[in-house]
């Protein structure tokens, strides 16, 4: 009894080291570990490329404090936005250059972005609202200090699409 036993023990240890060789069990598990790390290294790319598509380095900018706290946009300098929710830049016109042009650059198929200017009491002084490519707004402000860019799209369906902004300044 004790010597079958030990045949079936020998048997099944045969059996356990015997199938693996000849399924090349050392391989598939060096495969299923490359397998899983171009399936980590594939998950990894995605979300870089998704992270990037979906970059709008300005946010949070929803609110006219998130504005205030990403610090004032530079004039002529050209912003790539995405357009997934309102957009708010504060800009601080200077003395003696108090005429200002907003351009908002987009195609309008895309998505009908529209832009304002408010000024630091939250009032809306000029707004450009069109149905083509492209927003522009130019005013002569009251007072050099803070205002506010606002960036938006009509239908409240923002979808992603890009556009560029900027703003320039002169007496
Ligand atoms: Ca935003
Ligand atoms: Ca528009």
């Amino acid at each position: 009894m004790e010597r079958k036993r030990f045949a079936l023990f020998l048997l099944i240890f045969a059996i356990g080291i015997a199938v693996p060789l000849m399924t090349g069990g050392g391989c598939k598990k060096d495969d299923k570990k490359k397998d899983q790390q171009v399936a980590i290294a594939i998950m990894i790319a995605n979300h870089d490329a998704a992270a990037a598509a979906n970059a709008d380095l300005h946010e949070p900018d929803d609110s006219y404090a998130e504005a205030i706290a990403q610090g004032f946009f530079p004039a002529d300098t050209l912003f790539d936005g995405t357009m997934y929710d309102d957009d708010i830049f504060a800009i601080d016109v200077p003395t003696g250059q108090l005429t200002i042009t907003i351009d908002c650059y987009f195609f309008h198929a895309e998505g009908d972005i529209d832009i304002s200017l408010d000024d630091d009491n939250f009032f809306e002084l000029a707004y450009s609202e069109d149905v083509f490519d492209d927003e522009q707004i130019i005013i002569t402000v009251p007072a050099p200090g803070t205002y506010f860019i606002w960036v938006w799209q009509w239908n409240f369906l923002p979808n992603g699409q890009d556009y560029q902004l900027i703003w320039t300044h002169r007496p």
